[in-house]
């Protein structure tokens, strides 16, 4: 049986045609520098990025971690929206792998603004903390896919900047933030230190991420992916689908923005279900489910009528949609949301 499965995009299979660049991929010894694939997808990256270099990492967490590593010493603050990705989801590799402390700030739909950091930035005062960094996740994940409009992201680096702060972006899902603000990745990395982005996500590759910054930057993360466990050897496997991803995937993600608000205006028809269409603006959509269930009830009663979706917590149900849903697949997934919700 075939389920539709809402869970993530992370879910989302390689293509045919990245499993022929695949089969087909010039490679060598990365460790060496010497894979063809690789060296081209980290060209491309930068070259779509505007930054003068890239780096193929295997994972999101891994590219946000070593970003953090460069910019930060063991002791200082990173500043953080309370519902990150980096401070939630990264197992506390802020502070086991980094030393460092997050300072979470709370965002309206994850978003935060430069007037919100400002007052957590540490004075230069010998006996507290100092601010290391401050990190953005565009789009917000656990928000539910909001995106952080391009002044707001310009405001927050040049404040940043103008304190002798640096900004990361944790872009996982970048290209998604790009098409709802009808901007390109290099316009929305601009003001930044430093991006990382996933190819696995709403892309579709089966692997990988990639992080984006100066010559200088990358040179050091190279180490730094060492240090961490992410020196691959013949990963031109892998970064032929990346690179397949970056030129065949992203033009089509407008889709899964389309398919996410049909979703949401399902549920909004659903008695018990609060949603906030206005927040529906990428791929990902949140609804809280009332008293009525529990998220963990809910999946239990969707996944044996073939639907697979998991809660944020006991309250709050995420779906994601990605290019292997169809229109059809989220007709089907209203149609059992409504049928499970009603049984009470
Ligand atoms: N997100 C995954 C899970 O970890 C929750 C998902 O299914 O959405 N930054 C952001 C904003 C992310 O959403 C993710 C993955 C990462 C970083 C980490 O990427 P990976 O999974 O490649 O380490």
């Amino acid at each position: 049986m075939r389920y539709i499965d809402l869970r993530s995009d992370t879910v989302t299979l390689p293509t045919a045609e990245m499993r022929e660049a695949m089969a087909r991929a010039e490679v060598g010894d990365d460790v060496y520098l010497e894979d063809p694939t690789v060296n081209r997808l980290q060209e491309r990256s930068a070259e779509l990025f505007g930054k003068e270099a890239a780096l193929f990492v295997p994972t999101g967490t891994m590219g946000n971690q070593i970003c953090v590593n460069l910019h930060t010493r063991p002791g200082q603050e990173v500043v953080i929206e309370e519902r990150s990705h980096m401070f939630n989801l990264e197992v506390a590799a802020l502070a086991a792998l980094n030393g460092v402390m997050p300072r979470t700030l709370r965002g309206a739909n994850g978003i935060l603004d430069w007037a919100a950091i400002e007052p957590a930035i540490r004075p230069r005062a010998y006996s507290v903390a100092q601010t290391g960094l401050i990190a953005i996740e565009n789009t917000h994940n656990l928000a539910g896919g909001t995106v952080t409009p391009l002044d707001q992201m310009e405001e927050i680096c040049d404040g940043a900047h103008a304190s002798g702060i640096p900004v990361h972006l944790d872009g996982a899902r970048v290209f998604n933030a790009a098409v709802f603000l009808r901007r390109n990745v290099a316009a929305l990395a601009r003001p930044f230190d430093s991006v990382m982005f996933c190819l696995s996500k709403g892309l579709g590759a089966p692997v990988g991420s990639v992080i984006a910054g100066s010559r200088a930057f990358v040179d050091r993360a190279l180490r730094v992916r060492k240090m961490f466990g992410g020196g691959m050897r013949q990963a031109g496997v892998i970064a032929a689908a990346g690179l397949v991803a970056l030129e065949t995937m992203t033009g089509r993600l407008e889709e899964d923005h389309a398919n996410a608000r049909f979703l949401a205006k399902g549920l909004m028809a659903i008695p018990g279900i609060g949603i906030d269409p206005e927040n529906v603006q990428t791929n990902i959509l949140r609804f809280d489910l009332g008293a009525a269930m529990t998220t963990s009830e809910l999946s239990r009663r969707l996944k044996e009528r073939g639907v697979l979706a998991v809660g944020i917590d006991e309250r709050q149900m995420r779906l994601v949609t990605h290019k292997d849903i169809s229109r059809g697949d989220c007709e089907t997934a209203l149609a059992k949301l409504r049928e499970v919700t009603s049984e009470g």
